[in-house]
This record gives structure tokens, sequence and C-alpha cells, in this order.
């Protein structure tokens, strides 16, 4: 089963909103199968945007992210990375579409509140990195036979 990996960053845990961001993952019916809330390290944090080290935005996103807590997520379904990131809205808040995360609570690329996977590879990658296999939970809720035919 696909599964993709979220983050939501210190300014959405700051600005009150883990709870409607994880309701909007709930509702749609996907699956939840890691969840914690964290402190993250400069290694963690280089390491998940290493792709970015050369980038001049590189070292003031690092101070973001290791700058107060994140909820690190897992969710699974079909199709769940894409459809993730369509949730979650373009990069730049000030172009992501209103009914997106991003495009209702955000204003600056800086402070985007959440990340997700852009591939099912890099899923997988960051699963791992921020992941204990342990950590994961594999269940199938009751109410799947309502979601899917
Ligand atoms: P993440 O990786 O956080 O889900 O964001 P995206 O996948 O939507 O966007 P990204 O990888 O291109 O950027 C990673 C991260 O860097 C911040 N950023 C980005 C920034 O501060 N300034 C910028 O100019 C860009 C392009 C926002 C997200």
């Amino acid at each position: 089963m696909e599964r993709t990996f979220l983050a939501i960053k210190p300014d959405g845990v700051q600005r009150s909103l883990v709870g409607d961001i994880i309701r909007r993952f709930e509702v749609k019916g996907f699956t939840l199968v890691g969840l914690k809330l964290m402190n993250v390290s400069r290694e963690l944090a280089e390491k998940h945007y290493e792709v970015h080290k050369e980038r001049p935005f590189f070292s003031n996103l690092i101070e973001f992210i290791t700058s107060g807590p994140v909820v690190a997520m897992v969710w699974e379904g079909d199709g769940v990375v894409a459809s993730a990131r369509k949730i979650i809205g373009a990069t730049n808040p000030l172009n992501a579409e209103p009914g997106t995360i991003r495009g209702d609570f955000g204003v600056d690329v800086g402070r985007n509140l959440i990340h997700g996977s852009d591939a099912i590879e890099t899923a997988q990658r960051e699963i791992n990195l921020w992941f204990e296999q342990e950590e994961l939970v594999s269940w199938k809720p009751s109410l799947m036979s309502w979601i899917h035919e």
C-alpha cells in the first residue's frame, strides 16, 4: 500500500493548525499509520533537505524547521503521495489555490506550514529517515468499505 511522509512545520504547530491539518487527510479517506511531535535536530533537517543544500534559502530553511516542534506523520492510501500534494497546495502559499492547506492558511514561501513527499521514492526515503519501523502501525479502518468500492 502506498505511503507518504508529511510534516506539519513549526509555523503550523505554533499557529494551532495541527488538528485542522490532520483532519483534512482523515476526512479525505487516507489512513494515519505514524504520528509524533518532535524537535528536529540539525542533522535530520540537513539530511531531509539535502537536495536543497546549494540553494540560497537552505540555511533559513534549516533554522526554521529546527526552530520549534514539528508533527511528523506517515499516511497510507491509494495515490496518497500525489493526492496529499494537492491537498497541501503550491510551494508558495500565494500561488496555492483556496481550499488547499497553504492556500487557506499561508502567505509566505518560508512559512508554508507543511511538507509532503513529492514522489513515491522520496516518500520511502523520508519515512525511513524520520521513523523507525516499529513506530509505524499497520491497521485497517473499519469504515474502509464506505470509502472504497
Ligand atoms: P516541502 O519540501 O517543504 O514540502 O516544499 P515543496 O516540495 O512544496 O517545495 P520545495 O521542495 O521546492 O521547497 C522546500 C522548502 O523550501 C522552502 N523554500 C522554497 C523557501 O524558503 N524559499 C524558496 O524560494 C523555495 C523554492 C519552502 C519549502
